[in-house]
C-alpha cells in the first residue's frame, strides 16, 4: 500500500492519507455498490427558509443510531450492508480504530460540496477517529486549525485511497471539501465513525 509523500506535508496535522487503500477493481466494486444505496437529499433551514444540502446523504449501521447536524438534518441509520461491514472490519483491522456507522456523501458532481466545519456531534463519543474512504472523482480536502488566522493545507483524495481523522482532528481542526468548476464527474465518500460509546 502505498503511503503519498503528501503524508510528509501533513504530518504536523492529526491525519493520515493512504492512497491506494483499496485496490482499482476493489473501489469499482465498492463504487457501484455504493450507487445503489438509499441516497437522500436533505434540506437544512439558513434563515429561516429551506435549502437543499449539496449532495445527497445516507447512513448505515448500528440499529437504531441517529445523528443529527446543522440542528436540521437528522440522518437515521440503515442496517450494515455486508459489503459495508467488511469494509468497516478491514478498516479496523488496519487501524485499530472501532466504528459503530458509516455516513455517506454523493457529490454528483463539482458543484456539490460540503463546507466548513468539525464532525463534533456528542454521540461519537470523546475525541473520535474517523476513517473516510473516497471513490470516484478526486476532489481537493482542506483543512485548518480552529485557532484563529490560521492557514489552510489542501490535498487531494484519490480513488480508493484511506484519510485517517485521528483522535483530536474534530476537536481542533475544521475541515471542507470545497467546489471544483473543472470536476463533471461524480464521488462517493464514506465516513466511519464511533456511535453511542461511553469513552
Ligand atoms: O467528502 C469528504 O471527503 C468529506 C466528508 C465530510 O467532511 C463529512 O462527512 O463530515
Amino acid at each position: 500500500m502505498q503511503q503519498l509523500n503528501l503524508f510528509e506535508v501533513i504530518s504536523t496535522l492529526p491525519v493520515e492519507y493512504y492512497s491506494g487503500f483499496l485496490h482499482g477493481g476493489e473501489a469499482e466494486a465498492l463504487l457501484a455498490h455504493c450507487r445503489a444505496l438509499q441516497w437522500q437529499q436533505n434540506e437544512i433551514r439558513m434563515l429561516g427558509k429551506p435549502l437543499q444540502v449539496p449532495r445527497l446523504e445516507c447512513m448505515y449501521g448500528k440499529d437504531g443510531a441517529s445523528y443529527l447536524y446543522s440542528n436540521s438534518v437528522s440522518l437515521v441509520a440503515l442496517s450494515w450492508t455486508p459489503e459495508l461491514l467488511q469494509l468497516r472490519d478491514r478498516i479496523t483491522a488496519f487501524c485499530g480504530h472501532e466504528f459503530d456507522i458509516v455516513i455517506g456523501n454523493r457529490y454528483r458532481n463539482g458543484q456539490d460540496s460540503i463546507g466548513w466545519h468539525s464532525d463534533d456531534e456528542p454521540s461519537m463519543g470523546y475525541r473520535p477517529a474517523i476513517a473516510s474512504i473516497s471513490l470516484g472523482a478526486c476532489r481537493k480536502f482542506s483543512i485548518k486549525s480552529k485557532v484563529k488566522g490560521s492557514k489552510s493545507t489542501h490535498f487531494w483524495l484519490e480513488h480508493g485511497s484511506l484519510l485517517l481523522m485521528l483522535p483530536g482532528c474534530q476537536e481542533g481542526y475544521v475541515h471542507q471539501l470545497p467546489k471544483d468548476d473543472k470536476c463533471f464527474i461524480e464521488r462517493i465518500n464514506l465516513t466511519f465513525r464511533p456511535y453511542g460509546r461511553l469513552k
